[in-house]
């Protein structure tokens, strides 16, 4: 024995590689094992010269312990990165998953979502608008007189009053005020006004109105108005189209009757209810035992509306309508109390959690 013979395998030791379990094991049993190198120079010790035990006794001793530290370090970095290649290196794979809440949808934004889906079928597009309007596009444009009650504070939430001036008379006069939509038909003068003809356009989103909250009224709500303009429509087509939807909306065997109503912007103007979808019609305490729930208001588009819109009522003509999509929602699930869409009760909207 000689120190080039634990120099080199020194040497060896340091350029030492295994990438497995296998190759390591290997290594091992090379310097380390019963017949390993290292092994075998220790089995030489007693042919060493007495004056040079103790340097070679020391060198060997470094020798098998680095030997001993390579392969640790080598089986570390083996396991490692096996625990790398599952996934997962210090997790326990066996523990359950954690339970993400995904949340649903609104009832409200379900059931206006299955009204446009149905207008959209029947070849209608959807627009929406601001809900901060101009008096013009809330109330004049759509042929409400001057003294229209819903233009009084009581009714309408103003944003601004506009600007402050005298009349001849010296009294205070305000002009181009800022309002909530009280509807979304001020989306549909925008529609008109853009004049390209004919229109078929269905308009959802929120309108405000100065109400006190009940169980049947809230100050804020959602609605879906349609608008069908071209040359020739007529009463009849109205009829059609509503009862189509009724039928998409409420089943197949679902009637409408109308009675006459009044809206500023439509004449003739008519209620529609739906033969009640719970009793068929027979009556129940759904329908208070009419066999009928009201579900929108409709008419034929004011020849006034047109023309503010600058739409020629000589030679077109169109109907309208609106439905608030809360009470659709109402008659569809039978909820009694339409505060129950507006307060975000876990209780009830987990109600919806499958209705997708
Ligand atoms: C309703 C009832 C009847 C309506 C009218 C218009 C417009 F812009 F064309 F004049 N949009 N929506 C209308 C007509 C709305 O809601 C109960």
């Amino acid at each position: 024995m000689d120190k080039s013979t634990i120099n080199s395998l020194m040497e060896q030791i340091a350029a030492t590689r295994a990438a497995t379990t296998k190759e390591l094991e290997e290594a091992r049993v090379r310097f380390l094992g019963k017949k390993g190198a290292i092994t075998e120079l220790f089995e030489q010790f007693r042919s060493i010269p007495a004056d040079q035990k103790k340097e070679f006794g020391q060198l060997m001793n470094q020798l098998k312990n680095a030997a001993a530290a390579k392969i640790e370090e080598l089986r570390e970095v083996i396991e490692n990165n096996g625990a790398a290649a599952e996934g997962t290196a210090k997790e326990d794979l066996t523990m359950p998953g954690s339970q993400y809440d995904l949340g649903s949808r609104h009832p409200v934004s379900i059931v206006r979502q299955e009204i446009v889906d149905i207008f959209r079928k029947f070849g209608y597009d959807v627009a929406e608008g601001p809900e901060i309007e101009d008096d013009w596009h809330v109330f004049e444009a759509l042929n409400f007189p001057p003294e229209h009650p819903a233009r009084e504070m009581q009714d309408t939430f103003f944003v601004s009053r506009g600007e402050q001036q005298t009349d001849e008379n010296g009294n205070t006069v305000w002009h181009n005020p800022l309002l909530l939509r009280t509807h979304t038909s001020s989306v549909q003068v925008r529609t008109m006004e853009k004049k390209s003809l004919p229109i078929r356009v269905v308009c959802p989103g929120r309108v405000f109105r100065n109400e006190a909250i009940s169980a049947r009224a809230h100050c804020i709500f959602h609605q879906v108005e349609g608008l069908y303009i071209d040359e020739g429509v007529t009463f009849a087509d109205m009829k059609q189209a509503i009862l189509l939807f009724a039928r998409e909306m409420f089943g197949p065997e679902t009637r409408i009757r109308m009675r006459p109503s009044y809206f500023p912007f439509t004449e003739p103007s008519a209620e529609v209810d739906v033969s009640c979808n719970i009793c068929g019609g027979k009556g129940c305490n759904i329908c208070k035992g009419t066999g009928w729930l009201e579900i929108l208001g409709c008419g034929m588009v004011d020849p006034n509306v047109l023309e503010a819109s600058g739409i020629d009522s000589k030679k077109y003509s169109g109907f309208a309508f609106g439905m608030g999509v809360e009470r659709i929602a109402m008659l569809k699930w039978q909820v009694k109390d339409l505060r129950n869409y507006f307060e975000n009760d876990l209780r009830f909207l987990n109600e919806f959690n499958t209705v997708l």
